[in-house]
């Protein structure tokens, strides 16, 4: 499939200055260097949060209200999808993204007294 957001890869060969003078490979001779640029889509990590017996489920509408930007509906769905499943999903992001998130989540729940966790996981 083709979305039109493919990244494009340049390949440059190019001879490199002083490839005819006298040392090196020699008279006559020419070292071409491949110059690639790869451009590579970053991997991307989900954010999952986890069932515990003790954490409110208002507290965990709002985490995922303030950290994962869902509204009232959607994050009152996840809770519960938590609470029945186990485990759910709050987002997907970058490394770093996705880092700052569960370090967010676990500093406000410990601020709180909840024993909720929150962990990331390559997809
Ligand atoms: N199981 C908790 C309760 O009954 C609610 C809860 C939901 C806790 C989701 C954590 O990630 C969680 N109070």
């Amino acid at each position: 499939m083709t979305t039109g957001l493919e990244a494009t890869n340049f390949d440059v060969a190019r001879m490199q200055s002083g490839d005819e003078g006298g040392n090196g490979p020699g008279r006559g001779t020419a070292v071409i260097t491949r110059t690639k640029t790869k451009t590579k889509r970053p991997s991307l990590y989900r954010v999952l949060i986890l069932n515990d017996d003790y954490t409110p489920m208002e507290f965990v509408v709002h985490v995922l209200e303030r950290f994962f930007q869902k509204d009232r509906e959607a994050a009152t769905r996840i809770m519960l999808h938590v609470h029945n499943h186990g485990v759910g999903e709050c987002g997907i992001y970058t490394f770093e993204v996705a880092e700052t998130k569960v370090s967010q989540v676990m500093d406000f729940a410990r601020q709180n007294q909840h024993p909720l966790q929150c962990v990331m996981e390559k997809k």
